[in-house]
């Protein structure tokens, strides 16, 4: 009988696991807000902006992000160096253990480089965040002003 009802919860617990992907929830990180500025093919790349949030009880690192959007994907954030605005590429995003960090204009963002196509208001970008411990993370992304 003991057998029996591991079995169930062991089938709960995949049921769960496989509501979570669907809607950016894997094994305790959530992504919300994810949003790109609209981006003319001309200017060949943008940015995505996000809210990571890890319910975990570790820090947790995003350390690369996929997509077909661009050519090229890089961790960037951004600083003030004597009055100017600079990107930097960064090695990897750290996110808190039951805490959040906050991609946004200005600071840190996901930077596509080499746009496949054009970002346009409405549109939505598939990307695949790539945690140290939650591993990969499937995110739409919104394109808007
Ligand atoms: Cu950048």
């Amino acid at each position: 009988m003991k057998q029996v009802s591991m079995v169930v919860v062991m089938l709960a617990a995949l049921v769960l696991a496989a509501c979570g992907g669907s809607s950016g929830t894997t094994n305790g990180v959530t992504v919300s807000e994810a949003w790109a500025r609209p981006s003319p093919m001309m200017d060949r790349a943008g940015a995505a902006y996000m809210v990571l949030q890890n319910n975990g009880a570790a820090e947790d690192k995003l350390l690369s992000v996929e997509g077909d959007i661009a050519q090229t994907i890089e961790l960037h954030e951004t600083k003030e160096s004597g009055g100017m605005l600079a990107m930097s590429p960064v090695p990897n995003i750290p996110v808190p253990a039951r805490g959040k960090t906050e991609l946004k204009p200005g600071g840190l963002h996901v930077m596509l480089i080499g746009l496949t196509r054009e970002l346009k208001a409405g549109d939505k970008v598939q990307l695949t965040l790539n945690f140290e411990k939650a591993g990969k993370v499937p995110v739409a992304v919104e394109v808007r002003e």
